[in-house]
């Protein structure tokens, strides 16, 4: 690794204020957000959960972007790609296996896709697997916050590159921006909509651009790299809570595995493009930046990876022995009192 890249978090403004036990924890978010995605993939080709959501490529964008969350106060409006996110702000890897296995004690009762984790105490908003559905939403939350005048509380939404072509999106923005609303958009540009690349999603491929048309701040930072993530988001909310009104925010990173386990990528993009974004995976390029830094030693990672490990097998077995939810709950939450659609 370039020295250069390690002097960037040598002193502590470049760290953007972040501790050693800070550092720490979002490295371990990141390995556990790989060990569950693994799993999820995993349980897929063993037949056990008939589909799972991948977010490698994510990790850094997501875990340093949690860390700039305020737990209490702040709202998420995450998109399905960001365990990182849910894992960061506080939902344990037995809530993520829950979700994944559909089983009746999670959050969502086991009715919702999985990867669309929900939780009221974590601050984490239920959502759509329609494209940017839940954006006009956290617009809505963003806009209580300042009507109830609850000042030093935000929203963080997010979503993927080819979500900012829906309409909502810019209807969201635009609203936000007239209302001063406190608002983060958090935009996660892995270059990829399933098989849509960037070039044929928009002609102008910096969407933090947009923030000029909006009248609003707009940044654009490396995915890649945590402390980046955490210095441009902890910039946002901190703006939004102080009644600075809303930022656009773009983390450029890259989708290393398929969409989900339901397509084959090599159907229409090269192994080659995907070794090459490879060589810049955050995970061992946070790993030797805290090696440098002698913030943790080779002996600490490997105890850290084992106990990563051990939790995901643990949450796995513990969610995998709880019941589906019963059939005649098929309707809970749909219709109103003991309504029944076939009467
Ligand atoms: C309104 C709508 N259109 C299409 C889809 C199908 N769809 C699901 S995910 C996806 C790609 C989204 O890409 P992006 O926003 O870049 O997020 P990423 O999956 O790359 O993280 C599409 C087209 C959908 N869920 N909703
Ligand atoms: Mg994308």
């Amino acid at each position: 690794m370039a020295k250069t890249e390690i002097t960037q978090v040598r002193n502590s403004l470049e760290r953007q204020g972040l501790s050693d036990d800070q550092l720490k924890a979002i490295f371990r978010n990141m390995l556990l957000q790989r060990q569950l995605d693994n799993r999820g993939f995993q349980l897929n080709r063993q037949g056990k959960v008939p589909f799972a959501l991948g977010s490698e490529g994510h990790e850094a964008l997501q875990s340093g972007a949690a860390m700039a969350f305020e737990r209490g106060k702040d709202l998420l409006a995450p998109y399905y790609r960001d365990l990182g996110l849910a894992l960061g702000i506080g939902l344990t890897p037995y809530e993520i296996m829950l979700s994944i296995f559909a089983r009746a004690a999670d959050h969502n009762g086991g009715r919702q896709f999985p990867n669309h984790y929900s939780s009221k105490k974590a601050g984490l908003i239920s959502f759509s697997s329609i494209l940017a559905a839940h954006i006009p939403h956290a617009v809505g939350a963003a806009f209580a916050m300042q009507y109830r005048k609850e000042s030093g509380r935000a929203v963080l939404v997010t979503c993927g590159d080819g979500t900012t072509s829906e309409g909502e999106w810019h209807e969201s923005m635009n609203f936000a921006a007239v209302h001063k609303l406190p608002l983060v958009m958090l935009v996660e540009n892995n270059l990829w909509a399933i098989s849509t690349p960037l070039s044929r999603q928009m002609g102008q491929p910096d969407i933090y651009k947009r923030a000029e048309g909006y009248g609003i701040p707009g940044e654009q930072f490396d995915g890649f790299d945590p402390i980046a993530s955490y210095g441009a988001v902890k910039r946002a909310l901190d703006r939004a809570r102080g009644g600075g009104g809303p930022t656009l925010l773009e983390g450029v990173c890259y989708r290393f595995l398929a969409h989900s386990t339901d397509d084959n990528d090599m159907t229409y993009r090269t192994r080659d493009e995907v070794t090459a974004h490879r060589k810049d995976d955050p995970l061992p390029r946070f790993e030797r930046v805290l090696l440098e830094l002698g913030i943790l030693g080779p002996p600490e990672i490997d105890a850290m990876r084992k106990e990563v490990l051990r939790e995901t097998n643990e949450a796995t077995d513990r969610a995998e022995a709880m019941p589906f939810p019963a059939a005649s709950e098929l309707y809970t939450n749909l219709y109103e009192g003991a309504w029944e659609p076939w009467q």
